[in-house]
């Protein structure tokens, strides 16, 4: 990790009086999550991300999509969040203000202890029936088993279950972009994290921040569709680089630089 570029990302944060961590499925790789574009392991692995994570998918091959969420259910069952996550947690005892916006389904961010979490895509341990989105708030624990699986039926109507996800070519949930979008126009830093910014609209939060006037600081392991907008780019794992970044805030001591 560059030490002058941290010191420089320390110093915007220690500046800031909001500050928005928009989060992508790199975050959660240190907690064994695979990434989303890395995730077609083992019996997937011959299936692309769209096949997988659209209407389209699921309304052609119901059993092939609920098994595939039934394995990273479980998958995310077993795992929990690592030192960055909580580092994002301990951020908002030294800012005045830190939103998190998040493309990732696994509730880490809430479990790790951070307060405000706009989760764009969803959660996968949320469940709605495919027809009508009726909401079924009933808990379902994964199965043992890796292949495809019949999804259980609605209650209400009788279609099929599906996780309370977003799917290519859905929209997202109800005003939680625009949420999210406001934020990001209004915050003094973003951090950018673990997201390749392939997929839209969170793709466009790092250019709303940085017309907002913000200081966009990216914390990726390679450089991403974003690296080139970005103020900086403080390249490394998750859970080493915001911990590192939280040490080197709480070393400038209390009361920061802000106004
Ligand atoms: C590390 C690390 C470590 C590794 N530390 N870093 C405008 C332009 C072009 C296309 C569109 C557009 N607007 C809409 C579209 C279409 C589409 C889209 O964007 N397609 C693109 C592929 C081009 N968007 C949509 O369909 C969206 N809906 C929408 O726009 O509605 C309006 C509309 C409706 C109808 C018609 C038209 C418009 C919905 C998008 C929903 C995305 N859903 C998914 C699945 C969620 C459920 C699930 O998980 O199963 O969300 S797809 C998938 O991609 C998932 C992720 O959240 C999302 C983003 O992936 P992410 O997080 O960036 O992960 P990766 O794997 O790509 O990258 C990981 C990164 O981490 C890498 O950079 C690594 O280097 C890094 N990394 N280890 C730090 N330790």
């Amino acid at each position: 990790m560059d030490a002058a570029k941290l010191e420089r990302a320390v110093e915007a944060l220690d500046q800031a009086r909001l500050v928005v961590a928009a989060t992508g499925a790199g975050m959660s790789k240190e907690s064994g999550i695979p990434t989303f574009r890395d995730a077609q392991e083992g019996l997937w692995a011959r299936y692309n991300p769209e096949e997988l994570a659209s209407p389209q998918g699921f309304r052609q091959d119901p059993a092939r999509v609920w098994g595939w969420y039934n394995y990273r259910r479980r998958l995310i069952a077993g795992s929990s969040p690592h030192a960055g996550h909580r580092a994002l947690a301990e951020l908002e005892e030294l800012v005045p203000r830190l939103v998190v916006v998040t493309q990732n389904i696994d509730g880490f961010h809430k479990q790790s202890g951070s307060s405000t979490v706009l989760e764009l895509h969803g959660n996968i341990n949320r469940f709605k029936c495919f027809e009508h989105g009726h909401p079924v708030d009933i808990e379902i624990p994964p199965a043992a088993g890796d292949g495809p699986l019949e999804p259980p039926k609605c209650p209400r109507c009788g279609s099929y279950i599906r996780p309370d996800v977003v799917w290519y070519g859905e929209m997202l949930p109800h005003g939680v972009f625009e949420q999210a979008e406001n934020f990001a126009r209004s915050c003094d830093v973003m951090l950018v994290v673990g997201t390749s910014g392939i997929v839209y609209p969170a793709a466009a939060l790092p250019m709303a921040a940085r017309v907002g006037g913000a200081i966009v600081i990216e914390v990726n392991t390679q450089p991403s569709q974003l690296t080139q907008m970005v103020d900086i780019l403080l390249q490394g794992p998750a859970g080493e680089v915001l911990p590192a970044l939280v040490t080197g805030l709480a070393a400038r001591g209390p009361g920061g630089g802000h106004a």
